[in-house]
């Protein structure tokens, strides 16, 4: 392969043997399979850097014309914590008591979820996934970022497999409607929430729903 021009470097990925390449894809995928959501945390702290790294992990993510059209809010301090667990239980409530029909009540009986958040005051962690629909420029126009959603959820499941490497847990909570921390998080007007998740070690005998996935020929349709 020649050098095409001078905004190229050349990749520098491994590639394995086939064999290798088996042994590989079958361990990392027993591996994956591990990762749960969690929902019982422990407040044992975890180090600043290891969030740091593993939010530089999420942004290692593909994006839409490479913008990377995120922001990771890195929250720890407990009143902040204990704010945003008093909105979400707020909407949440809401949503619990009247807003889901009740077909989505009976699909997320196996999850065993209420309002109640206590996870957003215990995890020592939480972090609000942002997804930023256009940047500004100086002059104040703005300029579009792409395929926002789907970078986004790209990053945060590069941030779920960090976090399962790293030995922790997380949550993907999606309170709604989430206005709420954008105010309380007093993010700027081209940034929405996505996500909040909180991060942590597991609680002592974390309990997880005996949830079974989809077998392979449930997922995948060959065409050979
Ligand atoms: N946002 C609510 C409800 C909820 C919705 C789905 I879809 C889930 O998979 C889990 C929960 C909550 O976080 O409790």
């Amino acid at each position: 392969m020649q050098t095409k021009n001078h905004l190229f470097i050349t990749y520098e990925g491994e590639t394995f043997s086939s064999d290798e390449m088996k042994k590989r894809a079958s361990s990392f995928y027993a591996w994956a399979d591990k990762r749960r959501s969690v929902r019982d945390f422990s407040d044992k702290p975890v180090p600043k850097e290891v969030m740091e790294d593993l939010i530089m992990t999420a942004s290692s993510a593909p994006s839409g014309a490479h913008k990377q059209p995120w922001t990771f809010c890195l929250i720890s301090n407990a009143s902040l914590k204990s704010k945003l667990r008093e909105l979400a239980e707020e909407e949440e409530k809401k949503s619990y008591e009247g807003r889901m029909s009740e077909e989505w009540l009976e699909d997320l009986e196996p999850l065993g979820t209420n309002w109640v958040k206590e996870f957003i005051d215990i995890a020592p962690w939480i972090v609000v996934v942002m997804k930023r629909a256009y940047e500004l420029n100086e002059d104040g126009t703005k300029h579009n970022n792409y395929y926002v959603a789907e970078s986004v959820g790209l990053a945060a499941g590069f941030f779920l497999m960090a976090v399962h490497n790293a030995g922790l847990v997380a949550l993907t909570h999606t309170p709604s409607p989430m206005n709420f921390i954008s105010k309380a998080l007093n993010r700027p007007e081209n940034e929405r929430p996505f996500l909040l998740i909180p991060v942590g070690y597991p609680a002592e005998n974390a309990q997880v729903p005996a949830l079974k996935r989809k077998v392979k020929e449930e997922v995948i349709h060959y065409y050979e």
